[in-house]
């Protein structure tokens, strides 16, 4: 925290004598945003990943599938995500379990109480609730350890705040060995699982419980989630990872968050990934075959942008501290989008790192807007406005060096993988939607 402190004062100078110019585009589609189903859609798609790894130093293609050929069409799309997420969890995060065998909790306009229980092992934890007046139900902001995007203009637009604590779920300051929390109280201390996704976890029963709770409180179909800077990378994989989250606002996340790992390593001043790696166990234990060289990751984070997509996505960063990777950042968002525009939402992804102020997880005005924005359209529904990517020419990646594959245009429907819970016809499929 210290060098974040010094790179604070002098990328403050350094921007005073600099004028950021930025790069604008704003995508001319507008669709709707997407209704909000289950925890994880493709759970049941048939995945069996490859036992050894090839390297690439460019960014997997995130439309190719683990037979080596491309999806055609939007409804390949699910399984192919379930592809990503085996892969995300085996290599970098750590497995995420599914909903365990019980949870039960209470949500009250104050506070939200989870029970978990499982083959014998039980943890509890809670989250206290700030709502606006008058009568619910009420959108909710999950809000990380109180960092991130701009708490009062949430609450000023109707939504209601969930303050959540993840390092009762995931403490810091352990070793890998002996992690502790309410995740490593069920699945045990030596779980090779990263904090971030016991975090993400952690958020996930949260949401059980207020989907249990009947609904008079809080709208189980729009919640959202923030957090800045390490609670940015867990903002991040929580909204990777669970599909009921329908708006995910990562703030400044750094390494093991946003930014593309085959990016970092080649950023000037960027945290490297074995900073990151062993400053806390935030990532999960099996990262550590990748921090010299990321190249044989077979995913990276520009499809953890993916995994969220079509869902709402507003990514901030910070240009002016080099050890947040925001060049990076602006890659993965840039070829995450591409899965968005494939998808037929490309207007539900917004990128925006072209800010004045320098100081790390600041309330700034540049987000206002776009955040006003963002909570209207994914969990007021009262505005459908487009995303904006806008980058910062202090930091701005270029997509076309990352990436040998183009984005093919998807049919509606089209060929699915057969899940076991979707036994396939015995007939032909119909050749055409
Ligand atoms: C950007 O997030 C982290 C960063 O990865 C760490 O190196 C630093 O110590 O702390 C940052 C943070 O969480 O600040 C609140």
């Amino acid at each position: 925290r210290s060098r974040i402190r010094s790179a604070v004062v002098v990328l403050v100078a350094a921007a005073t004598l600099s004028v950021a110019a930025a790069v604008t585009m704003v995508t001319a589609e507008a669709a709707a945003p997407a209704p909000i189903g289950v925890e994880d859609e493709g759970a049941g798609c048939p995945v069996s990943l490859p036992g050894s790894l090839t390297s690439n130093a460019k960014l997997p293609d995130p439309f190719k599938k683990l037979d080596g050929t491309r999806i055609t069409a939007k409804s390949q799309w699910p399984c192919r995500r379930e592809e990503i997420v085996q892969q995300a969890e085996r290599y970098v995060y750590g497995a995420k379990p599914a909903k365990p065998a019980s949870v039960t909790g209470t949500v009250s306009r104050t506070s939200i109480t989870v029970n978990v229980s499982d083959n014998g092992r039980s943890a509890s934890f809670s989250a206290s609730v700030s709502l606006p007046s008058g009568n619910g139900p009420f959108p909710a902001v999950v809000v990380f350890a109180g960092l991130g995007a701009d708490t009062a203009t949430i609450q000023g637009a109707g939504v209601g705040i969930i303050n959540y604590n993840p390092l009762t779920v995931g403490a810091e300051g352990t070793p890998r060995n002996n992690k502790q929390g309410a995740f490593y109280s069920l699945y045990g201390s030596s779980s090779s699982t990263g904090l971030l996704m016991a975090w993400a976890w952690g958020v996930s029963r949260i949401i059980d419980v207020i989907q249990q709770s009947g609904g008079s409180i809080l709208k189980a179909d729009a919640l959202g989630v923030t957090g800045c800077s390490r609670y940015g990378k867990g903002a991040f994989v929580t909204g990777a990872f669970d599909e009921r989250i329908a708006l995910t606002m990562p703030v400044e996340s750094g390494s093991a968050g946003a930014p593309i790992f085959r990016g970092i390593v080649g950023e000037s001043g960027a945290q490297p990934l074995s900073s990151a790696y062993s400053e806390q166990p935030w990532l999960g234990d099996a990262f550590s075959s990748f921090t010299g060289n990321p190249n044989t990751l077979p995913v990276d984070t520009h499809e953890m942008v993916a995994m969220v997509a079509p869902r709402g996505l507003f990514l901030m960063e910070n240009p002016h501290i080099d050890w947040l990777a925001a060049r990076s950042g602006s890659v993965a968002a840039l070829a995450g989008a591409e899965v968005y525009k494939a998808l037929g939402a490309g207007d539900n992804i917004s990128y925006w790192s072209d800010v004045q102020d320098g100081t790390h997880c600041a309330v700034r005005p540049e987000w206002k807007t776009p955040l006003q924005q963002n909570l209207q359209k994914f969990l007021l529904r009262t505005g459908n406005a487009a995303g904006v990517i806008r980058v910062s020419s202090l930091k701005s990646g270029n997509l076309a060096d990352w990436r040998d594959w183009q984005t093919p245009t998807l049919t509606d429907s089209g060929p699915t993988t057969p899940s076991p819970s979707s036994p396939p016809p015995t007939s032909a499929p119909p050749t055409s939607p």
